[in-house]
């Protein structure tokens, strides 16, 4: 170390007695950000190398190379890891929901075929993957429908996302398994997921934790609306985890593209949001069980891309150079 060096803490560490912290990784940043990933988490979520169309690109054919390569490195590193994702609208193969003449297939025959990847793959990963999402994105997040309009929910009804459950349960009786959704603390939207899980609970479906995706911004949602969000879903006697943590530099509707590296303004507004929700974070630690980042460092992040093609954003507690930053230092001085 360097005379001037100050030690940076293990993000980890510092939270071992609140929760897991995690982060999504791909196949480059494993290798690139190695370093911060082994420090800082303990738990790792393939990005999208788990999700459907990935794993089983056609029919029976699972491609299970990558998956293996998280699965090793959370290994080697005494890291845990989650299963991101099962049963989802994107991401998923068209064949799965086709015969080979390209018509829509019935109930049975799809349910079939959700047994079979959700059966196949939790058995591969038992053991080492702890926790899954094994339905995401189910909700609208507006009008009074509560379920998305999804090929899962028209061909096969509305009990698609319990026979995910239980096929997910059979599979592997140790896996914990979550429901996973975005605009989570949106009140509208929060009612929905809450009903829907709620009656699965009711149901007695084999249910274990509530996923609150977390891509937030520097104003939404409010600290007050993440709190009746927290609150609420707890209510419902399961466990809570961030799943994918982010905040975004930008808000929903701006648009601006100029910015090649983020203004004083947004870093310190960002961190005073980082600091407030993870004293919020720390009061719920009885139920808030991990809590994953969408990626690990402002180098790569998925928004770099969305909403705006081509813009970047910088929505991680590391630097482009990993190094931390004023919010890193908010969360973990308390
Ligand atoms: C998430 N969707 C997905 O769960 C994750 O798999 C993906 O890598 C990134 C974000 C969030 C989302 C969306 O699918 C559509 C609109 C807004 C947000």
């Amino acid at each position: 170390m360097t005379s001037n060096a100050v030690e940076v803490p293990s993000l980890q560490k510092i939270y071992e007695e609140y929760f897991t912290i995690g982060a999504a990784v791909n196949l480059r940043t494993i290798e690139t950000q190695q370093n911060l990933l082994v420090k800082s988490f303990n738990s790792i979520t393939a990005e999208n190398d788990m999700k459907f169309e990935l794993l089983q690109p056609s029919e029976g054919q699972f491609a299970f190379e990558k998956a293996d390569r998280y699965a090793a490195f959370a290994k080697e590193n005494g890291m845990k890891m989650r299963g991101h994702t099962l049963v989802w609208h994107n991401q998923t193969p068209d064949w799965v929901f086709q015969n080979s003449a390209g018509e829509q297939i019935d109930r049975d025959t799809l349910l079939q075929r959700m047994k079979d990847h959700i059966t196949t793959v939790l058995q591969r990963y038992k053991g080492q993957i702890y926790c899954w999402d094994v339905v995401n994105e189910a909700v609208t997040d507006e009008g009074p429908e509560v379920y998305r309009k999804t090929n899962w929910l028209e061909i096969i009804g509305e009990d698609y996302i319990e026979k995910a459950f239980e096929y997910a349960h059979a599979a592997d009786p140790d896996a914990l398994l979550f429901y996973n959704d975005y605009n989570e603390s949106n009140p509208e939207k929060r009612e929905k997921i809450y009903q829907l899980v709620k009656s699965l609970v009711d149901k007695g479906v084999p249910i274990h934790g509530v996923g609150l995706q977390a891509h937030w911004n520097l104003v939404n949602p409010s600290i007050d609306e993440i709190r009746a969000a927290i609150e609420r879903y707890a209510s419902l006697g399961l466990q809570l985890q961030l799943t994918e943590l982010d905040v975004s530099v930008f808000s929903f509707d701006d648009k601006r593209t100029d910015l090649t590296e983020p203004t004083s303004e947004m870093l310190e507004k960002q961190a005073e949001r980082y600091d407030e929700f993870f004293g919020l974070l720390r009061e719920f630690s009885e139920v808030i069980t991990a809590v994953t980042f969408w990626g690990a460092a402002d180098d790569y992040t998925w928004l770099d891309d969305f909403p705006v093609r081509g813009r970047k954003n910088w929505p991680f507690l590391f630097d482009n150079s990993h190094k931390p930053k004023d919010s890193f230092w908010k969360v973990i001085r308390f």
